[in-house]
C-alpha cells in the first residue's frame, strides 16, 4: 500500500481536498501508475457540480493525466515499471464487437455502458480516514497514484514531457479528433465551432490542420478569440453582438450556413443552434458536449429531413490504446502544438485555485502537477 496525496471530492458543491490516502497495490490485470501530471477538465467540474448522477461521492476525480507505471498486477504483459503512459477515460478492451469493428471506438466496458466508480471487480483500490473513496472513470487523475485496469492504459514514447502530453489524455484529442475523425473536414470547407474552451481550441486546430478555409468561432467570452485567432480561427464573434439568433449570422456569414458545425459547450440551445447553423442539404454538425443528465432536445424535423447530418463524438473518435501513442509521436515531431492549450501550471496543492481560474473563464488548461 502506497500513502500519497490526492484532491478528493467529499460531496457535492464543496471545494476538492488534498488528503493523504491509501492505494491498494494493483490485482490481476491492473496497473498502479504515479500521475506526473493532469490537466483540469470542464468536465471534472461537472462532477463536482453534481452533473453526473452516476458518479458517486467521495471520488477522486481528474482523467486528463500522464504517468510513469510503478507496479503491475498478475497477467499484465502491455506495460512494466518504469513505462510512460496516459490513462484513458476510455477503454479499449480489444475483445468486444466494437473493439474489434475498425470504424468503431466505442468499447462495451466504457462508463457509457457500465459505472466506472470502482474497478472491474467491484472494489476500490483507495481509502482515506478509513473510508472507502470512490474511481473517476476508471483513472482518478487527482491523485498521485492510482490503479487502472490494463486495457485502458497508453504506453507512450519515453522521450514525452508529460506535464505536456496529459492534455491527450481528454482535451486535445477529443476536439482535434471531432474534425478530423468525426466530422472529416475537407479542404477548402468553412466551419463554426461553438464554445472555445480546451476542447473547441483542438476543434478549431483540427479544421485548420484539415485545411478548412473559414473556421468561425462562437463565444460569449471574447477573452477566448486571441488564442482562438492564434489557433487558426478566421473570425470570431459573439452572439451577445447580434439581436439574431446566431445560426441566422452564421447562415448570412457564408452564404448557406457552414459545412461543419461542432458544439463544444453542453447545452441543448447552443446544440440546436450548431444543428442549423449547418448547410441544409450536405452539412454536419457534431456534438462534443454534453449537456446535463435528463436534457432533451426539440427540434424542427425539416433541419434533418433536407439532408444534415447531426452526429456525436466520444473522445474524437480515436481507439484510444492504439491511436493515443501515435498521437504523442506527432507531437514530439511537433505535427500539432498543443502547449498553447496550457495557460497555467500550479502544484496539487493549488487545485481548487485551477477551478477557480477555469470557472472565472481565465484559463484555457491549468496543469496540475504532484
Ligand atoms: N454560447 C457560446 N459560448 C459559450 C456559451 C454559450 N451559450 N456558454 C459557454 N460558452 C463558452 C465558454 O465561454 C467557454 O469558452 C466554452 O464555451 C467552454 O469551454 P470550457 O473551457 O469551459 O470547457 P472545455 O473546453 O474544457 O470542455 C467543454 C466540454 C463541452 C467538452 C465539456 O463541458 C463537456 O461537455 N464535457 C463532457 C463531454 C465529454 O465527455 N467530453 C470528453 C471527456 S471530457
Ligand atoms: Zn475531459
Amino acid at each position: 500500500v502506497i500513502r500519497c496525496r490526492a484532491a478528493v471530492a467529499w460531496a457535492v458543491g464543496k471545494p476538492l481536498s488534498v488528503e493523504e490516502v491509501e492505494v491498494a497495490p494493483p490485482k490481476a490485470g491492473e496497473v498502479r501508475i504515479k500521475i506526473v501530471a493532469t490537466g483540469i477538465c470542464r468536465t471534472d467540474d461537472h462532477v463536482l457540480e453534481g452533473c453526473f448522477p452516476k458518479v458517486v461521492f467521495p471520488v477522486i476525480p481528474g482523467h486528463e493525466g500522464a504517468g510513469i507505471v510503478e507496479s503491475v498486477g498478475e497477467g499484465v504483459t502491455s506495460v512494466k515499471p518504469g513505462d510512460k503512459v496516459i490513462p484513458l477515460c476510455l477503454p479499449q478492451c480489444g475483445e468486444c464487437s466494437f473493439c474489434l469493428n475498425q470504424e468503431s471506438n466505442y468499447c462495451v466496458k466504457s462508463h457509457v455502458s457500465e459505472p466506472q466508480n470502482l474497478l472491474p471487480d467491484k472494489t476500490s483500490r483507495f481509502t482515506c480516514k478509513g473510508k472507502q473513496i470512490h474511481h473517476f472513470l476508471w483513472v482518478s487523475t487527482f491523485a498521485e497514484y492510482t490503479v487502472i485496469p490494463e486495457y485502458t492504459v497508453a504506453k507512450i514514447d519515453a522521450a514525452a514531457p508529460l506535464d505536456k502530453v496529459c492534455l491527450l489524455g481528454c482535451g486535445f484529442p477529443t476536439g482535434y479528433g471531432a474534425a478530423i475523425n468525426t466530422a472529416k473536414v475537407k479542404p477548402g470547407s468553412t466551419c463554426a465551432v461553438f464554445g472555445v474552451g480546451g476542447v473547441g481550441l483542438s476543434v478549431v486546430m483540427g479544421c485548420k490542420a484539415a485545411g478548412a478555409s473559414r473556421i468561425i468561432a462562437v463565444d460569449i467570452n471574447k477573452d477566448k478569440f486571441a488564442k482562438a485567432k492564434e489557433l487558426g480561427a478566421t473570425d470570431c464573434i459573439s452572439p451577445h453582438d447580434f439581436k439574431k439568433p446566431i445560426q441566422e449570422v452564421l447562415t448570412e456569414m457564408t452564404g448557406h450556413g457552414v459545412d461543419y458545425s461542432f458544439e463544444v459547450i453542453g447545452h441543448v440551445d447552443t446544440l440546436t443552434a450548431a444543428l442549423a447553423s449547418c448547410n441544409m442539404n450536405t452539412g454536419v454538425c457534431v456534438m462534443v458536449g454534453v449537456p446535463a443528465s435528463g436534457s432533451v432536445i426539440s427540434v424542427d424535423p425539416m433541419l434533418l429531413l433536407s439532408g444534415r447530418t447531426w452526429k456525436g463524438t466520444l473522445l474524437g473518435g480515436w481507439k484510444m490504446r492504439d491511436c493515443i501513442p501515435k498521437l504523442v509521436s506527432s507531437y514530439l515531431e511537433k505535427k500539432f502544438n498543443s502547449d498553447l492549450l496550457i495557460t497555467h501550471t500550479l502544484p496539487i496543492a493549488k487545485v481548487n485555485e485551477g477551478f477557480e481560474l477555469l470557472r472565472a473563464g481565465k484559463s484555457i488548461r491549468s496543469v496540475l502537477l504532484f
